[in-house]
């Protein structure tokens, strides 16, 4: 079975309560592998940028000044079916609708202050994947 990457980001309010650890622990013990990692601040142009497929939704406009309201940090997992493994353990947008032992049912705030993003096929993990990251940042 050929390894995946897929694009995580631990969103500002995971940040801003210090969960980085606890959540990338829930990754680790999935099977999943950091294998690129970086803290950065979005600037609002590259919220829009990354987020552009939402740009029509009626939240967008909250989610990039959420998104740009903290620092976050970008990460490439890797590992069997690591786009699905990452959203099994992300558990559902909504973290009401979330199932016991995910990341947003255990951590999420809000739908939208969800604590963490994934990558939602293979085709965009590698578009979002090389949005934050060179190909020799990843060291598999
Ligand atoms: P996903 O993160 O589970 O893939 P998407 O539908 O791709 O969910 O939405 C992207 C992000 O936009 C969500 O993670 C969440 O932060 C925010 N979002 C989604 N739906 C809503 C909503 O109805 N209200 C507010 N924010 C939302
Ligand atoms: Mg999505």
């Amino acid at each position: 079975m050929a390894l995946e990457r897929t694009l995580s980001i631990i969103k500002p309010d995971a940040t801003r309560r210090n969960l980085t650890g606890a959540i990338n622990a829930k990754f680790e013990a999935a099977g999943l592998r950091l294998v690129a990692q970086r803290r950065i601040r979005l600037t609002t142009a590259q919220a829009e940028a990354f987020y552009a497929v939402h740009k029509e939704r009626p939240f967008f406009r909250d989610l990039v000044t959420f998104m740009v309201s903290g620092p976050v940090v970008v990460q490439v997992l890797e590992g069997e079916h690591a786009v699905a493994r990452n959203r099994e353990v992300m558990g559902a947008t909504n973290p009401a609708n979330a199932a016991p032992g995910t990341i947003r049912k255990e951590f999420a705030e809000s739908i939208e202050a969800n604590s963490v993003h994934g990558s939602d096929s293979a085709e965009n993990a590698a578009i979002e994947v090389a949005f934050f990251f060179a190909g020799l940042d990843i060291v598999g």
